[in-house]
C-alpha cells in the first residue's frame, strides 16, 4: 500500500494521534528529553504520544500548578525544554505562576495546552475557555497549531522546530513557548491498522535544525550541503545583511547561479545572477531541468508565486530533493513556505566570507560548470526576449504598458537614483519584467507587512533621506491608482518635496485579475468586491493640488518625466499611465507565454 492510501485510513481520533505524534517525534529529535502531564481528557493524543515516545521520560503529576513548577526545576538543571502538557479549562491557567517565573527567569518551557476546535469556542461547551491569550505577556512565542487534518502533518512539524526554536532563543533568552492544541472528537479510538499508517506517515515528516550563533556560523555545520559538488541555488532578497561582493564570491567559488531581487540591493549584474527567475521557472522545460539538490537562502522572498512555489517543490521537506537552508540574522524566521530544513541565525556576511575561505583552502574545488552555465542561459534568453519587446513597443503606437514601464524606469535609473515601488503589481512588474545593469537602481518598498497605505508618504520620507546623502539623485515611485489615492493627503504637504510618482491608473486593482475570482465571479460581482474602480479623474485631483502632472503615452515620455526631475529636484512630478485592468492581464499572459516559448525552444 502507497503511504497515500495508508493516510486515508485514519479516522479523526487517528488524526489525533498522527499530529500528536509527530509534534513529540520532532520535539524528541531535536532534544527535549522530559514531559509533564496532568490527567484530563482533551490532551489524550497528546498524553499517549508521550508516553510511547522512547526518548522522552513523562513524568505524571495531578495537579497542573504543581506540575508546571515541576517542569520548571527539571528545565533549570537540564538547560533543555521540558514539555508541560495540560487538559483544557482551568488546567490550562494554573500553568501561569509556573510560566511567569519561567518567562522571568529566561527558562525554556514548552507549554502545550489542548483546546477544542475553534467551531466550539463561546458555546457553553463544556472546559472550554479563551485560552490563546492566557500567556501573551509571559512568553517568548505563542504558536497556535491548526484544527487537525492530516495535511497538516508537514506543518505541525515545522511548527515544532519553530516553537523549539523559540524556547531556546540565544539572542533573546530562553523562556516559555506556548502551543495552543484544538483537538476534535473521539480523541482517542484506534482501529486496528491505525498504527502502521501512523508510522507510514512519520517517515514523511522533516524536522528542521536551527543553529544559532553570535558571529560567523562555521561551515563544518553545512559542510554536505555548502558544497561546490552540489547544484545548488541561491536565493537573494531583501535585508540580506550580505554585500554584493560576497555574494558573487560565494556564487563564483560554488558555481551556484544567484536568484536576486532587487531589493537585495546589488549595484551590478554579477555574471551569476538571474533577475528573471519567475519568467524563466514558468517553463515547465526548464523548471524539470533546473531542479536544485541544495538552496542557500538569505534575506527575504521574492513576491513571485512561481518562484517560491518552484524552490517548495524541490525541498525535501515538500518531497524534493532539496536541502533548503536560510542563513538569517538573529530573530529572523524567514519561510512562508514552512520548507526550510536548516536555520542557520548568525552574522551572514561574516559567515558567508569565512565559507568562502574555507572553500578557497578546500582540495577538491571541483564543480559542474554546466549547471551555473543552464542557468545564465536560461537568464540571457529571459533578457533578450524583454529586450527585443521593449524595443518593439518603442517603435509601436501601442499604448505604454504597465510591464513596459517597469523595465524602461529600472533601465532609465543609475545607482545613484531611488526607486520606491508599491504593492501589488508594481512590485511584481519590476521583480519580473526589469532586468539589472551595472550601475543599477536601489529598489525599496513597504514589504514588511505589504499594505498599500501610506505609500507616498513612505516614498516622501525615503526621497527626502535619500537626496540629503546623494547629491543630483532621482526618487522615484512606481504606484497603482488605488495605493495612490489611499495616501493622497500625502502630496497635500508635499512643498519642498522633490520625486517622480509614476502612476498606473487601470482604475482599480489590477492585481485581482489574476487570481482566481476573476475567472470564477460574473463581472459585476467581481468589480463590486475586488476591481473597485473609484471613478476618479485622478488628473484634475491632482492639478487642483497645484502639482503638475503629466499624461504619459508611450516610453519615451518615461524619460522626459526623469529629466523634468533632474532639473527641478525640489518639484513633484505626477506621470500618468491610464492602462486597463483587462488590457493589462493580457499582456502579462502574453509576455509569460513569449517568454516560456522562447525558453521552451532554448531548452527543448
Ligand atoms: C492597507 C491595505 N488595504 C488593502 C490591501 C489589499 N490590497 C492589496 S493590493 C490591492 C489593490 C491595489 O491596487 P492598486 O494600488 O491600484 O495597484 P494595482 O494592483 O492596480 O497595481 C489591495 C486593495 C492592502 N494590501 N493593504
Amino acid at each position: 500500500m502507497s503511504n497515500d492510501a495508508k493516510e486515508s485510513v485514519l479516522s479523526i481520533d487517528g488524526v489525533n494521534m498522527a499530529l500528536a505524534t509527530t509534534l513529540v517525534s520532532a520535539l524528541a529529535s531535536l532534544g527535549v528529553t522530559d514531559a509533564v502531564i496532568s490527567p484530563g481528557s482533551r490532551s489524550t493524543p497528546m498524553a499517549v504520544a508521550t508516553n510511547r515516545e522512547a526518548r522522552i521520560a513523562l513524568h505524571v503529576k495531578l495537579d497542573e500548578r504543581s506540575a508546571g513548577f515541576y517542569a520548571l526545576g527539571i528545565s533549570k538543571v537540564s538547560l533543555r525544554p521540558t514539555l508541560l502538557i495540560t487538559t483544557s479549562g482551568t488546567a490550562a491557567t494554573e500553568l501561569r505562576p509556573a510560566i511567569t517565573e519561567a518567562f522571568h527567569s529566561k527558562i525554556p518551557l514548552l507549554v502545550a495546552t489542548s483546546d477544542r476546535p475553534p467551531e466550539l469556542q463561546g458555546i457553553a461547551s463544556p472546559q472550554t475557555i479563551s485560552q490563546i491569550t492566557l500567556f501573551d505577556d509571559v512568553c517568548n512565542s505563542k504558536i497556535l497549531f491548526s484544527a487537525p487534518s492530516v495535511a497538516d502533518i508537514r506543518v505541525w512539524t515545522s511548527l515544532a522546530a519553530q516553537a523549539f526554536a523559540s524556547a531556546t532563543d540565544e539572542f533573546l533568552g530562553a523562556g516559555p513557548v506556548h502551543m495552543n492544541l484544538p483537538f476534535a472528537e473521539p480523541l482517542y479510538d484506534q482501529e486496528e491498522g491505525e498504527s502502521e499508517a501512523l508510522e507510514a506517515l512519520l517517515t514523511k515528516t522533516v524536522v528542521s535544525r536551527t543553529y544559532k550563533k553570535r558571529g560567523v556560523i562555521p561551515l563544518e555545520i553545512v559542510e554536505e550541503e555548502i558544497n561546490p559538488k552540489k547544484r545548488g541555488l541561491i536565493v537573494a532578497g531583501g535585508r540580506s545583511f550580505v554585500s554584493e561582493a560576497t555574494l558573487c564570491r560565494i556564487s563564483e567559488l560554488l558555481g551556484w547561479p544567484v536568484l536576486i531581487d532587487h531589493r537585495f540591493g546589488a549595484k551590478n549584474k554579477g555574471v551569476t545572477f538571474v533577475r528573471g527567475g519567475d519568467l524563466l521557472l514558468r517553463s515547465k522545460v526548464f523548471a524539470e531541468k533546473a531542479v536544485p539538490n541544495v538552496i542557500l537562502k538569505v534575506g527575504e522572498p521574492q513576491a513571485s508565486k512561481v518562484v517560491s512555489e518552484f524552490l517548495s517543490r524541490s525541498s525535501i521537506s515538500r518531497g524534493g530533493c532539496a536541502t533548503t537552508v536560510a542563513l538569517l540574522p538573529p530573530g529572523v524566521r524567514v519561510d512562508p513556505g514552512r520548507d526550510t530544513s536548516v536555520f542557520l541565525d548568525g552574522d551572514p556576511e561574516a559567515t558567508l566570507i569565512s565559507w568562502c575561505n574555507a572553500i578557497e583552502s578546500m582540495e577538491n574545488q571541483e564543480k559542474d560548470g554546466s549547471w551555473i552555465e543552464l542557468w545564465q542561459k536560461g537568464e540571457q534568453a529571459v533578457q533578450e526576449v524583454l529586450d527585443a519587446d521593449l524595443e518593439q513597443a518603442r517603435r509601436s503606437s501601442l499604448p505604454l504598458g504597465e510591464a513596459h514601464l517597469a523595465r524602461e524606469v529600472v533601465s532609465q535609473l543609475t545607482s545613484n537614483d531611488m526607486l520606491f515601488v508599491s504593492s501589488s503589481m508594481p512590485i511584481r512588474d519590476v521583480e519580473f519584467f526589469a532586468d539589472m545593469k551595472d550601475n543599477t537602481v536601489s529598489v525599496l518598498a513597504n514589504r514588511g507587512a505589504n499594505g498599500i497605505d501610506g505609500v507616498i508618504s513612505s516614498f516622501f520620507g525615503a526621497s527626502y533621506a535619500w537626496s540629503r546623502q546623494r547629491s543630483k539623485s532621482l526618487s522615484v515611485l512606481l504606484i497603482g491608482d488605488l495605493a495612490f489615492l489611499y495616501d493622497l493627503t500625502a502630496l497635500l504637504y508635499s512643498k519642498g518635496q522633490g520625486g517622480v510618482i509614476f502612476v498606473t491608473d487601470n482604475e482599480g486593482g489590477a492585481i485581482f485579475s489574476f487570481l482566481s475570482q476573476h475567472e470564477r465571479l460574473e463581472r459585476g460581482e467581481f468589480e463590486r468586491l475586488f476591481g473597485t474602480p473609484q471613478g476618479i479623474d485622478l488628473r484634475s485631483v491632482i492639478g487642483g493640488m497645484d502639482i503638475e502632472v503629466d499624461t504619459l503615452n508611450s516610453l519615451s515620455d518615461i524619460e522626459r518625466v526623469l529629466s523634468l526631475s533632474r532639473d527641478n529636484p525640489s518639484k513633484v512630478f505626477v506621470g500618468l499611465v491610464s492602462s486597463d485592468r483587462e488590457a493589462n492581464l493580457k499582456e502579462h499572459n502574453r509576455l509569460y507565454a513569449l517568454a516560456a516559448g522562447e525558453i521552451d525552444r532554448t531548452f527543448g
